[in-house]
């Protein structure tokens, strides 16, 4: 069932949807970068494979950052400067009251690396892509936790004097040890498994969506996105429009944070 805000279909998706939520134990999230769209920060696949005028082999592959570690640190900066000045939206804040109701049955996976679940106040988060706010030693691998400022076109290490690259998963890299495993038990142990804001076409990630759909039983999957995706014909609810309008619907059908 696919629901868009403007069509009468609308109320019965997000009744169906909201009585999953109020029968599930434990719920798992999927955000991808269309949650943090109404924060300003841009989404990573809004035109042609440019991302930020960028080629994303340039900017955000190993063989990039080689051959050309100066533009993938201007790249990286003016993100890291962006996710600083971003606030929040009201589909992180729906998110965190999601967390505070399932308490320790919830589980948010993110392929952002914008750190603005954390920042709105989920705890428990799953990076899976990394996050702006890391950098890691290519010298002595200690990976360093600091603010979202500019670290200039070639940071170095202030304690091996080793180059510096972010902390980020790029494309042909294997995800962070053991995150991924995470992730996976998350989904399989969770009734109901929320969907916002990614197009679902960067994998692993988006196998978590079939993984949750074809486990016995299956978990209630719910599809929250500005347009229907590559999973949008797998998914059972789809609710189109933007997650800062329809988290908060959401979780207000489902009568859940609505206590303060
Ligand atoms: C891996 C970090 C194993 C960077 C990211 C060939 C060789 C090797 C691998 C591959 C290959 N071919 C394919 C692969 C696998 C590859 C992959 O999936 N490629 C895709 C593109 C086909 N995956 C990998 O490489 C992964 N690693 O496979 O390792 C391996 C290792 C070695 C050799 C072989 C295999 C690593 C993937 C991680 C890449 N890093 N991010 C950075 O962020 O700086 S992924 C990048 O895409 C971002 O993190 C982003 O989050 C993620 C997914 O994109 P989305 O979040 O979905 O964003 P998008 O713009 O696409 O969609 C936004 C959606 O929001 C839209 O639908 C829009 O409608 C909606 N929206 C907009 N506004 C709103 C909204 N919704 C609601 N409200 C709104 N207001």
């Amino acid at each position: 069932m696919h629901a868009h805000i403007d069509d009468d279909d609308f109320a019965t998706a997000l009744e169906k949807a909201a009585f999953a939520l109020r029968r599930s134990q434990r719920v798992a999230v999927l955000t991808g970068a269309g949650i943090s769209a109404e924060s300003g920060i841009p989404t990573f696949r809004a035109s042609d494979g440019l991302w930020e005028n960028h080629p994303i082999e340039d900017v955000a592959t190993p063989s990039g950052f080689a051959r050309n570690p100066e533009l993938v640190w201007r790249f990286y900066n003016a993100r890291r400067v962006a996710a600083a000045r971003a606030l929040p939206n009201l589909g992180h804040h729906a998110l965190v009251k999601l967390e505070q109701h399932f308490a320790g049955n919830f589980t948010l996976i993110t392929q952002n690396v914008d750190a603005m679940h954390t920042t709105a106040g989920n705890r428990n988060v799953l990076e899976l892509h990394g996050c702006l706010r890391r950098t890691r030693c290519l010298g002595c691998e200690q990976i360093l936790d600091g603010d979202l400022i500019d670290l200039g076109p070639e940071p170095l290490c202030s304690d091996c004097g080793g180059r510096l690259r972010p902390d980020i998963v790029w494309f042909h890299e294997m995800l962070p040890e053991g995150i991924w495993e995470s992730a996976a038990e998350a989904v399989l142990e969770c009734q109901t498994l929320l969907v916002v804001g990614t197009s679902a076409v960067v994998y692993p990630a988006a196998g978590l969506i079939p993984l949750a759909l074809d486990k016995h039983p299956p978990a209630m999957v719910i599809e929250v996105n500005l347009t229907k995706t590559a999973a949008s014909k797998r998914v059972d609810v789809g609710l189109y429009g933007p997650a800062g309008e329809m988290l908060p619907r959401l979780l207000c059908a489902a009568n859940i944070g609505v206590n303060g």
